[in-house]
C-alpha cells in the first residue's frame, strides 16, 4: 500500500526535460541493441542462423560473433536490471523477478524495487541521453511492469507489457508526452508491431533532421513462452506450421546417465521421460518460430538503416537476457550456473567491426553496458561491474581470448521447477564463477562443483571433490574477490507471506549472503499474545535470540534453517520472527527481515490422485483429487491447460481464455470429467477451507496418446 503510493509520487517527480545536452552536427554513432528474451546459444548459433534465419544471416557474414558471453544472473528481470545499471545483481539488489512468489526465497526484485532504488533516474538510457543521444525503447523494459508513466531516460517509450504475443497491452508516449495505454488490435502480432515501431522511430528521427545520434533498445518477447494466463498462441500466423518436425538437437548434456556427481540440489532429478521430451520438442519448435519473427524485425531494421544511409555510422548488437535449457542437465528453463543457462549469443555489426569473424573472449552481459557507454562517449554515474569490449570490435585477434578479462561472477537466488510447467521445486541458489574454460559453483546447500570445459564441455563430471585443497582455496578466494563489498543480506523464504499459516512442523528457512561469507544467522521469535520470546526450549519473558543452522557456513550464499517449535497444544499461535545475519568479518545486516505468521496444525493439504505423474493414456476420464489432511473444504479450483494449443478446460469445453473448473466435492475427494484429445496437459489444483486458507497448489504434467 505505502510502496504503491510512493511509486506514484516518484512518477510525478520524473524530470521530463532538460537531460539532452545537444551537440551541433554530432557525428557519434547510432547504437541499436536488440535483447531477446530467453534466446540460448543453440537457437542463435551461426549454424542455426544459416539454416533458419535469412535476415540475421548477415550478422554471421558481415558481423562479429562473440561465442563466450555470459549473463551474470540468468533470469529475465535481474538480467535486465543488470544491463541497464551495468552492475551485478547483488549490487543492484534486483535479485529475482517477482518478490511475491514462492520461488523468490524472500529476496527483492521487480520493477517496484527498481523504481524505489532510484534506478529509473540513473540507468543506461539516462546516461546516453544526458550525453546528447536520442533514446528509444521498443518492447519489454523490466519484469513487473505495472508502472504507468514514462521513465525519464527514454525520449521515445514504446513499452510492451506482460507475457502475451497477441492482444498485447502497451504503454507509450507515441502521441501523449505522459504516455497512454494502447492494446494491439486483434490478430496483430507483438513482434510485428514492435518491428514497425522500431522502423517508424528510425524514419521519424531521420525525417525530423534531429542532429542527435540515437540509441535504440529493442526487446522482443521471443522466444520466451507465453505467460500462463496469456491469450492466444505464441507464433505468428505465417510461421505457425514451420519446422513441425524439428526436435531438440542431440547433445551429451541431455543424456547424462550418471547424475550422482551433481549438487545434491539436483542429483535426485529424473531423466526426462517421453512426455517431457515432447514438451521440450514442442517448446523448441515454438522457439524457432517466434525467433523467425524476430528475424523479420532485424531484417526490417537493417533495411531501414540501408535506405536512410545510416549503416556506416550505426552499431547493431543482438543478444539475449539469459540462456535456456531444453532437457540439458535434466532441466527445462533457466536460472542456474550451467553453461546452457548463462551463455547467450552476441553479434555486433557496425562501422569498422570485424566481418565474418568469431571471438571466444570471455565476456559478461554487463560488459555490453560499458561498451555502449564507450561507443557513445557517455559516462555512468554508478560504479560499473562490466568492462567495455569496444577495443575488440575492430580486431578481436589483437588480444588473446584467454587473456581478455577476469572471471565472470554468476549468481542466482530464485528457485525453479525442474521443467518450466511442473516438476519438483529445485533450490538452484548459487554463487560462482565462469572462467575462460571452467565453471566453479558454490551452491547454497553447501555443495560445490567444478567443471573443466576443455575436457568436459557438457559438464558431465564434477571434478570438485578431487581437486587438491590448495586449488579449492584458490577458487574460493577468487570468488570472494570477484564480488564487490556489501553488507550482509538476509531473507525469510518460508513462510512466504505475512500472516501465512504454517504448521507446527514447518521449518523456517531463508538465505543469508555476504561477499566475505556468512558466519551466523540469528533469529528473534516472539509470541504476539504473551509477548514472550522463544529461547530454543521454552517461551521466556527475557529477550533472547536463537541461532539458525547454516548449510554453507563461511561461504557467500547459504541457506539457513530453524525448526522453530516442538509440537505442543493444538491451537493457533501468532508469532513474529526477525532474522539477521553476520559476516565472517563481523558485519551484520542493518535491516533485519521481519515476518509475522500463525502456527497451526490445521493447514490444508490437497493432492491430485488421478491421473498420476507421467501417466500416458487415451480417452475421456475423470480427474480426481484428495483433501489430504483437510476435512472442511469450501471449494477446489482446478486449472487444466492443453499445452499444444494453450486451451483451457472450462468444465464443458476448451477455451483460449484462462479459466478454471470448480471441482465437484465428495466425502473425501474432489473430481470432474474432461473430454480430451491426444496432447500434453498441465493440471493445477488448489483447495480452500472456510477460513479462506489455501493449500499450496498441486501440479501435474501428463500426456494423452492416440487410441
Ligand atoms: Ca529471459
Ligand atoms: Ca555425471
Ligand atoms: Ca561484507
Amino acid at each position: 500500500m505505502h510502496r504503491f503510493a510512493f511509486v506514484g509520487l516518484l512518477i510525478l517527480l520524473f524530470p521530463g526535460a532538460g537531460l539532452g545536452a545537444g551537440h551541433p552536427n554530432d557525428d557519434r554513432p547510432n547504437i541499436i541493441l536488440i535483447n531477446l528474451d530467453d534466446a540460448d546459444l543453440d537457437l542463435m548459433s551461426p549454424g542455426t542462423i544459416a539454416s533458419r534465419f535469412p535476415s540475421m544471416h548477415r550478422l554471421v557474414t558481415d558481423g562479429l560473433y562473440f561465442s563466450n558471453l555470459h549473463v551474470t544472473t540468468p533470469k529475465c528481470g535481474p538480467s535486465r536490471a543488470c544491463l541497464f545499471r551495468g552492475q551485478h545483481a547483488h549490487r543492484t539488489g534486483i535479485r529475482i523477478n517477482n518478490p511475491n512468489n514462492a520461488y523468490s526465497n524472500g529476496m527483492q526484485g521487480g520493477m517496484p524495487e527498481y523504481i524505489l532504488r532510484g534506478y529509473m533516474e540513473e540507468e543506461l538510457s539516462v546516461w546516453v541521453k544526458r550525453s546528447g543521444y536520442r533514446t528509444m525503447l521498443v518492447g519489454k523494459y523490466l519484469n513487473g511492469d505495472f508502472v504507468h508513466g514514462v521513465p525519464p531516460g527514454w525520449d521515445d517509450y514504446y513499452n510492451s507489457l506482460g507475457g502475451s504475443y497477441f492482444d498485447t497491452m502497451r504503454y507509450t508516449n507515441r502521441n501523449h508526452p505522459a504516455g497512454r495505454f494502447e492494446q494491439l488490435e486483434p490478430g496483430v502480432y507483438r513482434t510485428r508491431a514492435e518491428a514497425a515501431d522500431a522502423v517508424g522511430l528510425i524514419q521519424q528521427h531521420v525525417d525530423s533532421k534531429d542532429n542527435r545520434p540515437f540509441f535504440l533498445y529493442v526487446a522482443p518477447f521471443a522466444p520466451h513462452r507465453p505467460a500462463a494466463n496469456s491469450l492466444g498462441n505464441a507464433t505468428e500466423q505465417r510461421y505457425s506450421r514451420w519446422w513441425a518436425k524439428a526436435v531438440v538437437p542431440f547433445s551429451r548434456d541431455r543424456i547424462e546417465f550418471d547424475f550422482s556427481d551433481k549438487t545434491t540440489v539436483l542429483n535426485h532429478i529424473e531423466p526426462l521421460d517421453e512426455i517431457r521430451q515432447e514438451l521440450a520438442n514442442s517448446m523448441y519448435r515454438e522457439r524457432l518460430r517466434t525467433t523467425r519473427s524476430v528475424d523479420d524485425l532485424f531484417g526490417n531494421i537493417m533495411a531501414s538503416l540501408e535506405a536512410n544511409d545510416l549503416l556506416d555510422n550505426t552499431y547493431v548488437m543482438v543478444t539475449s537476457d539469459n540462456g535456456f535449457q531444453l532437457g540439458h542437465q535434466r532441466m527445462i528453463g533457466k536460472g542456474n550456473n550451467y553453461d546452457r543457462s548463462t551463455r547467450v549469443p552476441l553479434y555486433v555489426i557496425g562501422p569498422n567491426v570485424a566481418q565474418g569473424e568469431q571471438a571466444g573472449h570471455l565476456l559478461a552481459h554487463v560488459d555490453i553496458t560499458a561498451t555502449v557507454l564507450e561507443l557513445a562517449g557517455a559516462n555512468a554515474t554508478a560504479p560499473q561491474d562490466g568492462q567495455s569490449f569496444a577495443p575488440l570490435l575492430e580486431s578481436p585477434g589483437s588480444v588473446e581470448a584467454r587473456q581478455w578479462r577476469e572471471p565472470v561472477l554468476i549468481q542466482n537466488w530464485e528457485s525453479k521447477m525442474s521443467n518450466s510447467v511442473s516438476g519438483p521445486k529445485i533450490h538452484v541458489v548459487a554463487s560462482g564463477l565462469r572462467l575462460f574454460d571452467a565453471i566453479y559453483t558454490e551452491w547454497a546447500d553447501g555443495t560445490s562443483e567444478y567443471f573443466d570445459l576443455t575436457s568436459d564441455p557438457h559438464q558431465l563430471d564434477n571434478l570438485y571433490p578431487q581437486l587438491p585443497g590448495l586449488e579449492k582455496e584458490a577458487l574460493q578466494t577468487l570468488l570472494r574477490q570477484s564480488k564487490s563489498e556489501m553488507l550482509p543480506v538476509t531473507s525469510i523464504s518460508t513462510p512466504l507471506n505475512q500472516n501465512e499459516i504454517v504448521s507446527e512442523q514447518t521449518v523456517l528457512t531463508g538465505l543469508a549472503e555476504d561477499n566475505q561469507g556468512i558466519k551466523a544467522v540469528k533469529l528473534t521469535i516472539r509470541d504476539i499474545a504473551s509477548r514472550q520470546y522463544w529461547n530454543g526450549q521454552a517461551w521466556s519473558d527475557d529477550y533472547t535470540r536463537v541461532s539458525a543452522d547454516l548449510s554453507n557456513r563461511g561461504h557467500q550464499i547459504t541457506v539457513w534453517r530453524y525448526r522453530h517449535l516442538p509440537p505442543e497444544e493444538n491451537q493457533a499461535r501468532q508469532i513474529v520472527v526477525w532474522a539477521r545475519s553476520y559476516s565472517e568479518t563481523g558485519e551484520f545486516d542493518p535491516h533485519p527481515v521481519k515476518r509475522q505468521m500463525t502456527i497451526s496444525a490445521n493447514r490444508p493439504v490437497g493432492e491430485i490422485l488421478y491421473p498420476s505423474p507421467g501417466d500416458t493414456f487415451s480417452g475421456p476420464f475423470t480427474v480426481r483429487g484428495d483433501y489430504g489432511s483437510e476435512t472442511d473444504v469450501q471449494n477446489v479450483r482446478v486449472v487444466l491447460l492443453r499445452l499444444s494449443d494453450r486451451m483451457y478446460w472450462d468444465g464443458d469445453d476448451w477455451t483460449p481464455d484462462w479459466t478454471y473448473v470448480d471441482a465437484a466435492l465428495g466425502e473425501d475427494h474432489w473430481e470432474f470429467d474432461v473430454d480430451v484429445e491426444p496432447g500434453t496437459y498441465f493440471l493445477s489444483s488448489r483447495l480452500q477451507n472456510p477460513d479462506f486458507l489455501q493449500d499450496i497448489p498441486a501440479k501435474l504434467l501428463f500426456g494423452i496418446t492416440e487410441d
